[in-house]
């Protein structure tokens, strides 16, 4: 008998991007027609180990153009999934295969980057969960992905005003129905003086949830996906921006037959998420905490670090004047007609040259000032950067910083992953309305 050698090449697995129905509306409502990666919203989680690879056939099934962006994943250029900087969208009846190493344990996600506003919206995103080596001692990981919709309450379906002008030139757009998991208000089980590591991640296209614990205590041991060399005492709120990541360990302190669980502040009212049903008693009882295993990240040098300004422009309350589109300078009217109310640096869509144009290695300062009435989630692609605190110090490892109205924030870049790559609010409606640009690493 001859003995064949196993499949070299490890399985293409297919992601499907489809229309299907869910319950997202609480029992009594209909079922809500979303846009979909592999059949369910939040999409199929992809879980594997530092290092190794994910691949995924991307099958595009929806009327639409898509592709896949891997957030946060520090990632090879051709795979960061940008139409018209990285790719070309997948048509409809088409497909891509990604194919790249994850080379950060963390929690991350995926969405699509194609009309992104409007997909992001329908449900196209999913958890891509990346374990370390050596998992913390916790009796259960739960991955938790915070969501709003806009439904419209007598049909249940998705409100389609996705370029809805005052939603652009405001907030963004904020939905009605709050979801963990796709689903409203869910419940888990979970023991007394059980250790728990949520993993929480924001797929809003604008809400900033702030944050509480209920019943538990816990440290932020992680942000981003990367992890705090100290773990922080949860302590009051904490807000989370659209597209961040925060990962907890915490002790469920609630009595047996309670409800424990995690809660969002919102004009000084708390209203739940999740719920966690205490029942039965923890076998272990765990004190203090260790931070995770550390990433590989490069050394941080401000000292020759040049400090690029980039200032945030427009929106209500804050008219542009005027800003460039391309070569063109067109007043704050014209752009309104255009769909555009926000600007960085005086352009109110991708520039032709980059903001940046790094070397290979080299250490940059960006300061982000923000000089609208709102406040705006900045995120950079293929890069984790350190935002520098008040005190010059460096603070954590982060994708996506979130630059309150008036506030400026600064942050250090290390340009070591070549590309070309996108810097961009992560208020989706902003982004499709001004918020863009990229900077390159060669
Ligand atoms: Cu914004």
């Amino acid at each position: 008998m001859l003995l064949l050698p196993k499949a070299v090449h490890a399985a293409i697995d297919d992601l499907v991007a489809q229309i299907v129905s869910r319950q997202l509306a609480p029992d009594g409502y209909s079922e809500t027609s979303v846009w979909s990666f592999g059949g369910n919203v939040p999409g199929s989680e992809i879980r594997l180990r530092k290092g190794q690879s994910v691949r995924r056939r991307l099958v595009n099934d929806l009327p639409q153009p898509a592709t896949i962006h891997w957030h946060g994943i520090r990632i090879v250029n051709a795979m960061d999934g940008v139409p018209g900087l990285t790719q070309d969208a997948v048509q409809p009846g088409h497909s891509f295969t990604y194919d790249f190493v994850v080379p950060d344990a963390g929690t991350y996600w995926y969405h699509a980057h194609n009309r992104s506003m409007e997909q992001v919206a329908r449900g196209l995103y999913g958890p891509l969960i990346v374990e370390e080596d050596n998992l913390p001692d916790v009796d259960q990981d739960l991955t938790l992905v915070l969501d709003d919709w806009r439904l419209a309450p007598e049909t249940g379906q998705i409100v389609e005003d996705f370029d809805n002008q005052h939603d652009l030139s405001h907030a963004g757009r904020l939905g009605n129905l709050v979801t963990v998991n796709g689903q409203f208000d869910p419940e888990y089980a979970v023991a007394r003086g059980a250790r728990l590591r949520l993993r929480l991640i924001n797929a809003a296209n604008a809400r900033i949830f702030d944050l509480g614990l209920d019943g538990l205590t816990g440290w932020i041991v992680a942000l981003d996906g990367m992890p705090l060399v100290d773990p922080l005492p949860v302590s009051g709120n904490v807000p989370l921006a659209p597209a961040q990541r925060m990962d907890l360990i915490v002790d469920v302190q609630s009595d047996e037959g309670q409800i424990a669980g995690l809660v969002s502040q919102e004009r000084g009212d708390s209203f739940g998420l999740v719920r966690l049903a205490v029942a039965g008693q923890a076998a272990a009882n765990r004190t203090g905490i260790r931070p995770l295993p550390a990433n590989e990240m490069p050394k941080v040098r401000l000292d020759d670090a040049p400090i690029h300004r980039m200032t945030l422009q427009g929106g209500a309350m804050r008219w542009l004047d005027s800003a460039n589109l391309g070569e063109t300078e067109l007043s704050g009217r014209e752009l309104a007609q255009l769909g555009r109310f926000w600007a960085l640096n005086g352009y109110s869509d991708r520039p032709d040259e980059p903001f940046l144009d790094a070397r290979l290695g080299s250490a940059h300062q960006i300061e982000f000032v923000n000089e609208t009435a709102f406040p705006h989630a900045m995120h950079l692609h293929g890069h984790h950067f350190r935002i520098i605190l008040d005190d010059g110090t460096l603070g954590p490892w982060r994708d996506t910083i979130l630059i309150g109205r008036g506030q400026t924030h600064k942050i250090a870049l290390i340009a070591d992953n070549p590309g070309d790559w996108l810097l961009h609010c992560h208020m989706l409606g902003h982004s499709a309305s001004g918020m863009m640009s990229w900077f390159r690493v060669s």
